[in-house]
């Protein structure tokens, strides 16, 4: 497999496709956004991210049939290779680095890295293949990293929320989300999330 990084087009960033990081910034935080194969990460780092995101998709072959699996996903006719990255400058001291995981298991071994040192995690979900997401929050409780769920809505037929945290066994602590990574608003409120929450485990935590 032929495989290259490439920039995407930036078609919804706001800022200069390469602006360059102001002196000023002493900070870097980093979010991982991972969930099951199919699921939007790709697409929600490209929402949010103020430069260009760099981005490791393939097109998806014929010597992908019988291992990749499609189904709910048909129309997907690439595939994230290594990671996507992206960044959002939070104030004039603090940038918020964001890591979008490849979501087919034969990749699964890059999310090591993509965890190491991550404030956080966003899970995206899509309720046509649930179970898709189970690992990534297995890894996520075992490992002790904050995360927040989101149900990246293909509109599919509607499930509450409450079904889907009951369908998921999602612990009553974790914020459970709705979102269109689609749309830049709807991602940066997940990644609000995230951060409010990652802010009220570290004030309950604090003597
Ligand atoms: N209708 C709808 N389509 C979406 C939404 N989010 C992503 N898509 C589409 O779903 C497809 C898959 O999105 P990706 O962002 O590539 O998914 P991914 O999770 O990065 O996929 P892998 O890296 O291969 O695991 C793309 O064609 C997107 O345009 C959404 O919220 N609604
Ligand atoms: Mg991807």
């Amino acid at each position: 497999m032929h495989s290259t990084t490439s920039e995407s087009p930036a078609t919804e960033q706001t800022g200069s496709p390469t602006s360059p990081l102001p002196d000023s910034v002493a900070q870097a935080l980093k979010i991982a956004v991972v969930g099951g194969f199919g699921v939007g990460k790709t697409t929600m780092v490209r929402s949010v991210s103020e430069i260009r995101p760099l981005t490791t998709e393939e097109n998806m072959t014929q010597a992908g049939v019988g291992v990749d699996d499609l189904q709910g996903v048909e129309a997907k006719t690439t595939t994230t290779v290594a990671f996507d990255f992206g960044r959002i400058t939070l104030d004039a001291t603090s940038v918020l680095y964001l890591f979008g995981a490849p979501g087919q298991e034969r990749f699964w071994f890059l999310w090591d890295r993509l965890f190491t040192g991550a404030l956080g995690a966003v899970v995206l979900v899509d309720t046509r293949r649930l179970a898709d997401c189970f690992y990534a929050i297995d890894r996520l409780e075992a490992q002790g990293t904050p995360f927040v769920v989101a149900h990246n809505d293909f509109g599919e037929a509607e499930y509450s929320l409450s079904e889907v945290r009951a369908a998921l066994d999602l612990d009553p602590a974790v914020p459970l989300t709705r979102c269109d990574a689609r749309d830049r608003d709807s991602a940066k409120r997940v990644l609000i999330e995230l951060v409010e929450h990652i802010r009220s485990l570290v004030l309950a935590q604090a003597p």
